[in-house]
């Protein structure tokens, strides 16, 4: 029995040692310390044995089954580790690498521009206000004196849906529903980004569907020189201290006098070149006192309150700021054209 127990510790020690996968494990642990095993047949046999013998041999099962058992634990220790060490000498990652990229996307030349607008009369303490792109008839035109069958009407021809509303021309209506809102009696100081539609063919310099922003300042005693030093500060923060603005006299319904501003040109400082066509002068935008009508309309006693109003149209000033030669560069939003004003 002696013999037979020592055979089966060699015989399962080797067959351990040989081993290659936990399941080569499991079968040699199933099969020599099972319950079906041949350690615990053995130890089935010991009624034959005399009583001396039999504690010497309960010992010796006990020590082949240690033994064998330590070698199986011994052995798949090793191969958890050899395991471990290939998945971590496999799947090492380095992270001293440099990150991939992720494309990230900027805001539109357009957005920046008219933010940009929006910061520095925000910074002369004027508000913003938004209003419907789908307008009445009334806010468009009548509130801004232009009544029915007034030329300046088909001066911009609309896109109508109905024959009391249409997509808004200006952002004017804007202010006309401020004043309102206002009630004639508070000072306002607001200017409305938006887009507005006209009925236009498109082409380098025009488009059906554009941005404008319009802004409108009325309190007691508002003149001229009050447009003028907005303005100028306008300009010279938005082109360049070095700047000059010029007025010239113009016509605008809701406004009375009309003025058109205009920057001297940075190409030649006002000796005349092609990019402000031999003039020295670029026009920039529209303004003017607001027409008393305009006022009333609005709920402003003209006798009392006065007013300035002005004009813009974002993608002329984002052109002539950075020399983009087509407007529908703003809306065919080919993203080699609007990288190349992320300032990021
Ligand atoms: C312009 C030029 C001149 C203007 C006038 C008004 C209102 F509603 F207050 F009367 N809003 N915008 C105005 C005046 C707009 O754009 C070239």
């Amino acid at each position: 029995m002696k013999e037979r127990l020592q055979e089966l510790q060699t015989e399962a020690i080797e067959k351990v040692e040989k081993a290659t996968t936990l399941t080569d494990l499991q079968d040699v642990r199933v099969a020599y310390l099972g319950k079906k095993g041949p350690i615990t047949e053995v130890l089935r046999g010991m009624g034959k044995l005399s009583k001396e013998e039999r504690p010497v041999i309960g010992e010796l099962a006990n020590k082949v089954r240690e033994a064998i058992a330590s070698a199986l634990d011994a052995k798949k220790a090793d191969m958890e580790k050899a395991e471990l060490e290939k998945k971590l000498a496999t799947e090492t990652i380095d992270v001293t690498l440099p990150g991939r990229p992720i494309p990230v996307g900027g805001p539109h030349l357009l957005t920046s521009i008219v933010e940009e607008i929006e910061d520095l009369f925000i910074g002369m303490g004027f508000e913003i206000k938004e209003g419907p792109e789908v307008e009445t008839d009334y806010y468009n035109f009548e509130a801004l004196n232009l009544p029915k069958g007034h030329p300046a009407r088909d001066m911009q021809d609309s896109f109508y849906i109905t024959e009391e509303l249409l997509l808004r021309t200006h952002t004017s209506p804007v202010q006309a529903r401020t004043m309102k809102e206002y009630g004639g009696s508070k000072p306002v100081r607001m200017i409305c980004p938006g887009k507005v539609y006209r009925r236009d063919t498109d082409d380098a310099t025009h488009s059906h569907q554009f941005t404008q922003v319009e802004g409108l300042l009325i309190d007691k005693n508002v003149r001229m020189s009050d447009l003028k030093g907005v303005l100028n500060r306008f300009a010279k923060e938005m082109f360049g201290e070095e700047r000059e603005i010029r007025l010239r006299p113009s016509f605008f319904p809701f406004t009375e006098p009309s003025v058109e501003m205009d920057i001297s040109c940075k190409v030649c400082h006002g000796e005349g070149c092609s990019v402000c066509k031999r003039t020295g002068w670029i026009e920039i935008l529209g303004a003017g006192m607001v027409h008393p009508n305009v006022l009333e309309m609005g709920g402003y006693d003209p006798n009392v309150y006065s007013g300035f109003a002005f004009g813009m149209g974002p993608e002329r000033i984002a052109m002539l700021k950075y020399g983009v030669d087509d407007i529908r560069h703003f809306y065919t939003n080919d993203v080699r054209f609007l990288k190349q004003y992320h300032k990021v």
